[in-house]
């Protein structure tokens, strides 16, 4: 399999450290989404990553569909997330709430690094919705005593956030404040502690105009 896209993407990581959890293979193709689009297109039209191509030359395209596959792949006893009921829907709200905060993260950032002049409106939104999700899953963080957000086992859900709060906190420094946030702050710290969170990361390579 080769999986597609840098690891300073949250949902490229977030796949790649799955991926690494469940102890499958791939071969990794860091392409650029800007530089090596033309590389990307072949396999994914949007030219978005991550992009996963099966050994049968099938490609799956977005994070959480690639999961949904690799989770399959892993089994139901290893697998991140609960099969069904209540631990199930709340673990997909947080990682949908942490991948929504990590599309306005990335939004935020190519706004900034991509436009002469940044749409004053835009990066507003952009900062109410990464403070509103940030505030969100504190408040959730905090209620939690296990280690993990689900136990004592690690899950998608760890991992979508500490993702995300690495690469948006490398993106917008200032809107995030550890002393605002200090269980995201401990969660994050607890997971980059991690093999294979220090494996899989890459420092944060924004775009360019030119
Ligand atoms: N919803 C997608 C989001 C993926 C995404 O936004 N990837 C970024 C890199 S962090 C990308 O491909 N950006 C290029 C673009 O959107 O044109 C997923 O979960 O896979």
């Amino acid at each position: 399999m080769l999986l597609i896209g840098q690891y300073d993407s949250p949902f490229v990581r977030r796949v790649a450290i799955a991926m690494r959890l469940y102890g499958i293979a791939y071969e990794h193709k860091p392409w650029s989404t800007f530089g090596d689009a033309d590389t990307i297109a072949p396999y994914n039209p949007l030219r978005r990553v991550p992009t996963l191509v099966l050994d049968n030359g099938e490609v799956l395209i977005e994070s959480m569909a690639i999961l949904d596959y690799v989770d399959e792949l892993a089994g139901p006893d290893k697998a991140l997330i609960a099969p069904r009921g209540p631990e199930r829907y709340r673990a997909l709200k947080i990682c949908a709430l942490a991948m929504g905060l990590g599309d306005k993260a990335v939004s935020l950032l190519y706004e900034r690094v991509l436009r002469k002049d940044a749409l004053k409106l835009w990066v507003e939104r952009c900062e109410t919705q990464i403070g509103g999700v940030y505030a969100a899953l504190e408040k959730e963080r905090a209620t939690v005593k296990t280690p993990y957000w689900f136990g004592k086992g690690i899950g998608h859900a760890d991992i979508a956030v500490a993702c995300v709060l690495r690469m948006s906190r490398e993106a917008h420094p200032t809107l995030f404040d550890a002393a605002r946030y200090p269980a995201l702050a401990a969660h994050a710290a607890h997971c980059e502690a991690l093999p294979p969170f220090q494996a899989i990361v890459q420092p944060l390579a924004p775009p360019s105009r030119d």
